[in-house]
């Protein structure tokens, strides 16, 4: 787990910290000491094909984890990528010691990067944001603190609460309206949005049930919110301020309809009316 002392320097970005503002950050560590080395946190920011953001989204979460802890690590979980994001990653695990890059040729899906990478990890608290940085970083406090300090096991940000403010394309917002409803009804969940990419763990809860999760895509997140759940974790969901980030890996005709197969597999595994069901066959 690597702290302030490593941070590095780089000769290349534009988003690298001036020292005023390095100087600004260390002004606001010695006035909010209770904020500080509260636990080790692990950022995984799953990434296939970023070769434009992955910078800086690596740069703008160390800068905003440096006012949460001065114990955290920032782990790329890269596969499949075609434009040179390996490239960038892994220079830049060579020149930050808080960075390290996860590889794999082949493109694994954004559920099965996730796990490998968190069993990588070495947080207490182990968080994944997407790289586009589609929620705003100035909730990523709030959601370690959710498992660090509030006592909840698990938190997502969500789009869907009444306080939210999220603008995303028509399309995306009806599939998204149309699926969670499902999840709700199908899968009993108590929660507005299971897709959002801003999520943290506490690790132990989240180690109980990495195993059992069977959807190594999109459904990653929805399954691991369900079965947490069911499993009687404590879950907070809280509203985010949520811009679009242009582009999307998501195929809308594919995607949508597995996603789609998936709560019907998840039922089949976790509701009572459905053992019933097979027991009467
Ligand atoms: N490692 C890995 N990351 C992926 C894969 N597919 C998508 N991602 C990442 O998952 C995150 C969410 O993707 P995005 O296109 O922003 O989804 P959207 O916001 O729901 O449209 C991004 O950081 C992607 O790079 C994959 O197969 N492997
Ligand atoms: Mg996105």
């Amino acid at each position: 787990m690597m702290s302030l002392w490593f941070w590095g320097t780089s000769n290349s970005d534009s988003y690298k910290i001036p020292f005023i503002q390095l100087r600004n950050l260390l002004q606001y560590r010695n006035e909010n000491k209770e904020v500080l080395s509260i636990t080790s946190v692990s950022v995984v920011l799953p990434a296939y094909n970023e070769a434009a953001n992955i910078e800086k989204a690596v740069f703008v979460t160390a800068e905003t984890l440096l006012k949460i802890t001065d114990r955290f690590e920032i782990i790329i979980a890269e596969d499949g990528s075609t434009d040179g994001t390996d490239r960038i990653a892994s220079n830049l695990a060579r020149q930050y010691a808080y960075a390290v890059h996860l590889h794999s040729d082949k493109r694994q899906g954004r559920g099965k990067a996730l796990s490998r990478a968190f069993k990588a990890a070495s947080g207490e608290i182990l968080c994944y944001i997407d790289v586009d940085l589609a929620t705003d970083m100035k909730y990523l406090e709030k959601l370690i603190t959710a498992v660090s300090l509030d006592g909840y096991d698990f938190a997502t940000g969500s789009r869907m609460m009444h306080e939210s403010d999220a603008k995303r394309p028509f399309k995306r917002e009806f599939a998204s309206r149309g699926y969670n409803f499902l999840v709700r009804l199908f899968l009993r969940s108590k929660l507005y949005d299971h897709q959002c990419g801003f999520k943290a763990f506490r690790r132990k809860a989240l180690f109980e049930l990495l195993d059992e999760i069977e959807n190594e895509h999109w459904f990653w997140d929805t399954e691991v919110l369900v079965r947490a759940q069911q499993k009687g974790y404590r879950v907070m969901e809280f509203p985010v301020y949520w811009r679009h980030g242009g582009s999307s890996k998501v195929d809308m005709v594919k995607d949508v309809k597995g996603m789609g197969s998936e709560i019907f597999r998840l039922w089949r595994e976790v509701s009572p009316l459905s053992l019933f069901l097979e027991k009467e066959k």
